[in-house]
């Protein structure tokens, strides 16, 4: 089965017309997810210490990190079966921390010369759907897919949050290459936090931010510990950098041009004089950029559909939907000085100073620390 994009089709497709944010289906299809699994995977699976994020998903401990259930099984395959190609170009991210718009940004550098930019997919498609994840869309209900000509343009291009030690051997020992993304601690945790609580519904129960909080501390969240995650793509990328391109969400923030430069230059299809006399690289800042984004048809109305919806799973489509506006709140740095209370903060900056401890790594944390927390 090919998973080909054809942007021919209607943006119907790909999105519906926004109903109400309690229709997003991802708890109750994790539910039907579990209850899918056949013996011999309930078994196995029995096996993994289990808890709860506090985004109401069941997490499995699996390969040194936390698994969420509907794509535990799809993790699996795709280590099994995934064959990464020389030129391919994957975007790695822990969820929160920049995904939807460094898939923007590559879509735009990478493909630049295969579409006018006025006509740019981006317009129409929220960056999920031009760039699919290997996990949560190609592996989620099949577990052997055809990935040959699965995307619309080459070189291929995908996503995964995996962390770098569970990625499928290919892609680690091929010269493929990777981007990863990263952001500090406390934004994530709240962007986290913020995002699952817009998606309160059927099936999702209420957490308080104190409850969310002990759980990111404990390194309970998606894909997480969050460290770990980030540790393992940082150490990965200074012993392979022109493999592995580590970039920072603040970074990006405080100069954009710059980092699409670096960005094309590690892609191999580096800016030209003309380019960048043309103004290319600002375009494609301002396209991607979150005030554009946010105010576009598709991303303000539309729901973007996870898995592959022509594939049935227990009598129907084993996919999940979010509305796109979700992906687009703030993008505010140092917003978390808004949520988190002083002894949080102390809490944090202790763990971000024991994890990251003669790592070389360092966060931006952009706003007030514990100390002007405290004395104000
Ligand atoms: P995902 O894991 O659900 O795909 P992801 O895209 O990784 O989410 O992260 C969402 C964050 O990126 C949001 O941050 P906030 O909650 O602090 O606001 C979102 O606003 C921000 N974001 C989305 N698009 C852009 C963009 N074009 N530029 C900058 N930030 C963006």
């Amino acid at each position: 089965m090919l998973f080909f994009l054809s942007l021919s089709r209607p943006a119907a497709c790909f999105t519906m017309e926004k109903t109400d944010m309690c229709n997003s289906s991802m708890v109750s299809t994790s539910h039907d997810v579990e209850e899918s699994w056949d013996d011999e995977f309930q078994q196995l699976v029995q096996t993994f210490p289990k808890d709860k994020s506090f985004t109401g998903m069941n997490l499995y401990f699996f390969q040194g990190f936390w698994c969420p259930s509907i794509v535990l099984k799809a993790v699996i395959s795709c280590q099994k079966h995934f064959q990464a190609f020389d030129s391919d170009i994957l975007i790695a991210t822990l969820p929160k921390c920049g995904t939807t718009w460094l898939k923007a940004l590559t879509f735009s550098t990478l493909y630049r010369n295969q579409f006018a930019r006025e006509n740019s997919p981006l317009l129409t498609y929220n960056p999920h759907s031009l760039v699919r994840f290997i996990d949560y869309d190609f592996y989620l209900n099949d577990t052997c897919p055809d990935l040959e000509n699965c995307t619309l343009y080459q070189p291929r291009l995908f996503s995964i949050h995996l962390p770098y030690a569970s990625l499928p051997t290919s892609i680690k020992d091929s010269n493929c290459k990777i981007v990863y993304l990263c952001r500090n601690p406390m934004d994530t945790l709240i962007s986290f936090w913020s995002f699952f609580s817009r998606l309160q519904g059927e099936g999702f129960e209420p957490v308080s931010l104190d409850e969310a909080f002990e759980m990111f501390c404990q390194g309970i969240i998606q894909f997480g510990p969050f460290f770990d995650h980030v540790l393992g793509y940082w150490r990965a990328s200074q012993e392979k950098p022109s493999k592995i391109l580590f970039l920072q969400y603040e970074d990006l923030k405080e100069d954009i041009n710059s980092h699409l430069k670096k960005l094309a230059m590690f892609l191999g299809v580096p800016f030209t004089e003309e380019e960048e006399k043309q103004g290319v690289v600002e375009e494609i800042a301002k396209i991607c950029s979150f005030e554009n984004m946010k105010d576009l048809e598709v991303n303000k109305k539309g729901v973007q559909t996870f898995g592959n919806p022509q594939e049935t799973f227990l009598g129907k489509a084993k996919t999940f939907e979010i509305p796109c506006e979700a992906f687009f709140r703030k993008e505010k740095m140092g917003d978390w000085s808004n949520y988190l209370t002083p002894s949080m903060v102390v809490r944090l900056e202790k763990l971000i100073q024991e994890k990251l401890d003669n790592s070389g790594l360092t966060f931006k944390l952009f706003s007030k620390t514990s100390k002007d927390i405290t004395s104000t």
